[in-house]
């Protein structure tokens, strides 16, 4: 590859987790009961069930647990440790990027093992498993709740403003392990690609970002991400 890269910006998936055994929100794994991501992650239904939703991410925290990063997740600290410009925005709330050891990391979505006060929005980080009590209450007397981004609710704008910036000056997006049809991380990549950046989309399977990628890469990401790291080095920072 002729190109030189002095600024890379990643955007991951739960994909990218699926080879540590983290269940992704779409495939056929995606289900929880009989339930979708899109009934639990939102502020209506914890409104109504605090004690379902709470059961949901029980759950997850205890599968996340006993999960391990993998191949993709420490190509990426290979990457970040190469390139003084490197931004890594996560969708994921597994924290499976920072046990690899990356730390240049835009938590788009939040952190599972982090809690928010209901009442007082005081946030915590919080590693029981299970959780001793459902819901988990604050020493206010208030329910405490997870603290990442539901359906219908605001991102972080300096988490999102940080990876606005991220795109717009990267010369090289790297999108991997999503299925790109949750907004605004999904227009990230268009975003970076209007800006000049060569796109290259790392998937099982095509997505709607696939036609406005310069490479699209199909396969599992422990494999492709490390093969394709093997042969983008050199053009590295
Ligand atoms: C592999 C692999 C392997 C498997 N190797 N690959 C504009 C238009 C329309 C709607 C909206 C819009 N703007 C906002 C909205 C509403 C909404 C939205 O986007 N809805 C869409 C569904 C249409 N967005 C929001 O509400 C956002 N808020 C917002 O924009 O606020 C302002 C606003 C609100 C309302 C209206 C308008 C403006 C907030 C979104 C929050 C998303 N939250 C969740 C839950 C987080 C907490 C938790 O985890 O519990 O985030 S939902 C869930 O989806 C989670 C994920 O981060 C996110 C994305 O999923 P992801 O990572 O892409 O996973 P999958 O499963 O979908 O895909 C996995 C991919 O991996 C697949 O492609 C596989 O092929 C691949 N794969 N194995 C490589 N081994």
């Amino acid at each position: 590859m002729a190109r030189r890269f002095d600024s890379v910006a990643v955007l991951t998936g739960a994909g990218i987790s699926a080879e540590s055994n983290v269940p992704t929100f779409r495939g056929k794994d995606g289900l929880w009961r009989q339930y979708r991501a899109e009934e639990l992650a939102t502020p209506g239904a914890f409104q109504r069930d605090p004690i379902l939703v709470w059961e949901w991410y029980d759950w997850r925290r205890g599968l996340i647990a006993s999960c391990e990063p993998n191949a993709a997740h420490r190509t990426l600290v290979d990457m970040e440790t190469r390139c003084e410009d490197f931004v890594l925005i996560t969708q994921n709330v597994d924290g499976l990027h920072q046990r690899a050891g990356s730390s240049r990391i835009v938590e788009l979505h939040g952190n599972i093992w982090e809690m928010r006060c209901t009442a007082e929005n005081a946030t915590s980080e919080n590693h029981d498993v299970p959780l001793p009590q459902i819901p988990p209450m604050c020493s206010c007397g208030a329910p405490l709740r997870p603290h990442v981004v539901w359906f219908g609710e605001s991102l972080d704008p300096d988490r999102i403003s940080a990876a606005y910036r991220a795109v717009e000056r990267c010369q090289l997006m790297l999108v991997v392990g999503t299925s790109a049809v949750v907004q605004p991380a999904a227009s990230l990549p268009a975003i970076a690609k209007d800006s000049g950046a060569y796109l290259i989309e790392v998937n099982l399977e095509k997505t709607p970002l696939s036609p406005w990628a310069d490479e699209v890469i199909l396969g599992p990401a422990a494999e492709e991400l490390p093969r394709l790291w093997g042969r983008l080095k050199e053009s590295f920072c």
